[in-house]
């Protein structure tokens, strides 16, 4: 397929069509250009250095390790430790809304651009009644080839059971100064049969207060940044099922 790449608007024009055209496969995803403002990018930063990343080394997806900086819980870390999760989205949650996303909480705006564009209800992720965090903070300086489907990650939750896409989302407040582009692979890999010689990979560069959302499904990675600067983001994950949008991270 030509011209396999991001469709690039402002977050107003995100509409409907384009969503039909990502879902037909005809274009990974999209890029909404300055998503928020720079002061409010900057109000967000200064509320995740004032709570702090946390540094840790980490399993990443092909298996390897990787030094990441966290700020909030994702399920994928403690898909082996659900009570641990909900425990820490318990505690972060007013973290977020009061420090984090105090004046500008896009993990909101971001809810209701989809909303509007996929033409389906939205709402927050549960599991045995109880809500997901919908948005971490991450400094990913580099990721290995991988894709996100949970229900392949974590086939045992209530939440995987009739969900039949997933995509993933980034705003990013920090970038470094090389680097850090996001390469999409034009294959979706839950079709485990065929792997086409001819498919393309999409490449993502990524500006400050950009949010960009993509199927995750598709192989994707994340080039090593070089040079100085964090690439720190404003991240999750959404499916659909059932008709509707679902959020968790
Ligand atoms: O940070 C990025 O550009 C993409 C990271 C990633 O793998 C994801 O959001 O699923
Ligand atoms: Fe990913």
């Amino acid at each position: 397929m030509k011209n396999w790449q991001m469709i690039t608007c402002s977050p107003a024009e995100f509409c409907p069509s384009m969503v039909r055209k990502i879902l037909k496969g005809k274009s990974p995803g999209v890029r909404l250009k300055e998503f928020i403002s720079p002061g409010a990018a900057e109000g967000i930063l200064r509320g995740i250095h004032e709570v702090g990343l946390e540094y840790y080394v980490g399993a990443d997806k092909a298996g390897g390790e990787a030094r990441k900086g966290k700020l909030g819980p994702n399920f994928f870390r403690f898909k082996d430790q659900p009570a641990e999760y909900f425990a820490r989205v318990e505690h972060f949650r007013p973290i977020f809304r009061e420090e984090i996303f105090r004046d500008c909480d896009p993990a909101q705006l971001f809810r209701e651009a989809c909303a509007k564009a996929f033409e389906m209800p939205a709402q927050t992720a549960t599991e045995g009644g109880k809500e997901f965090m919908v948005a971490t903070v991450r400094d990913l300086p580099a990721a290995p080839v991988h894709f996100d489907w949970l229900p392949s990650d974590c086939p045992k939750l209530e939440l995987t059971q009739r969900l039949t896409e997933q995509f993933a989302w980034n705003l990013f407040l920090e970038l470094p100064e090389n680097g850090g582009y996001t390469l999409i692979h034009n294959h979706d890999a839950r079709d485990t049969t065929v792997f086409p010689k001819d498919s393309l990979w999409a490449g993502v560069a990524h500006s400050r207060c950009d949010l960009t959302v993509f199927r995750s499904t598709y192989r994707h990675l994340v080039i090593p940044s070089e040079g100085s600067g964090s690439r720190i983001t404003v991240s999750g994950f959404f499916g659909i099922r059932e008709n509707n949008l679902v959020f968790w991270v």
